[in-house]
């Protein structure tokens, strides 16, 4: 076996964002299951492609409703109130389309999740979505025993952009920033890593990709395979990844992170 290098031992952690991370789940999962819980409810309101990534600025699925009634000008005992009943069918219908198969994880995740573990690097969500719809989702998905951690939207004050989840997330691994990079989709995501210190990997999506991600770490189109490589949109430290996320990739990070700041 080869021996380590102290660069290779930094990595310890990987921080993983769920939605348009891990998985694709807004515009086909999220969206249409809160058209579904709208149409149920007999309300006129449906979310397009294009404003739903409009309301996707809010992060949230809640406050997003709460966004899209205010709006519309109801007023607030309403639309909490409403906001509430149509996130929690929501929640349930999301719930149901993931135990069915129709959220599928991003090629090239359950690779790398595979490698990860492999190299002995523990696995960490935080994500502001629902504990309640994620735990299911990953099980399905690639097995819930492989996380060790699972920071959720109702276990921090604030959501994304806010660095509460990345916060709370190092201080239960209990870890410094620059051991535990994380890995998001979108600005929002990307703010919140930074902003609680953490190195910041994106991997875009149809949602984000013209987004502003001066601020990462290293940018890619995909998290790529070997048969599929996926291109290389920024890489300010020059990690030079194969066509794919790597864990030695990830490796070369958390090294350019401790000595960066
Ligand atoms: C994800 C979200 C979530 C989902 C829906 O942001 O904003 O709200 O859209 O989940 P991120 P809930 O990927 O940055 O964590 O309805 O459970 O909120
Ligand atoms: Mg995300």
């Amino acid at each position: 076996m080869q021996a380590s290098s102290a660069a290779e031992d930094r990595l310890q952690a990987v921080v993983l964002d769920v939605d348009g991370t891990l998985v694709d789940s807004e515009r086909d999962g999220h969206r249409v299951a809160f058209n579904r819980a709208f149409e149920e409810a007999d309300l006129p309101d449906r979310w397009d492609v294009e404003r739903y990534g409009e309301l996707l600025a809010v992060t949230g699925g809640k406050h997003r409703l709460n966004a899209h009634f205010e709006e519309q000008g109801m007023p607030d005992d309403q639309r909490e109130e409403l906001a509430s009943r149509l996130h929690a069918r929501k929640t349930e219908l999301f719930i149901e389309m993931a135990r069915q198969g129709e959220i599928e994880a991003r090629p090239g995740v359950s690779e790398l999740l595979d490698e990860l573990q492999d190299a002995d690097v523990r696995l960490a969500v935080a994500t502001t979505g629902s504990r309640e719809w994620v735990e299911p989702l990953l099980e399905r998905l690639f097995g819930l025993e492989r996380f060790e951690l699972i920071v959720g939207g109702e276990d921090v004050p604030e959501r994304k952009p806010d660095p509460s989840a990345h916060r709370m997330t190092l201080e239960q691994l209990d870890l410094p920033a620059c051991a535990a990079p994380a890995i998001e989709d979108s600005d929002n995501g990307l703010r919140a890593a930074r902003a609680a210190g953490l190195r910041c990997v994106i991997v875009v999506n149809d949602y984000t990709r013209e987004q502003d991600f001066a601020a990462a770490d290293l940018v890619l189109e995909g998290f790529g395979r070997p048969d599929a490589p996926a291109s290389v949109l920024a890489d300010p430290h020059e990690l030079d990844p194969p066509g794919r996320l790597d864990v030695e990739t990830l490796r070369r990070l958390a090294a350019a992170g401790s000595s960066a700041g």
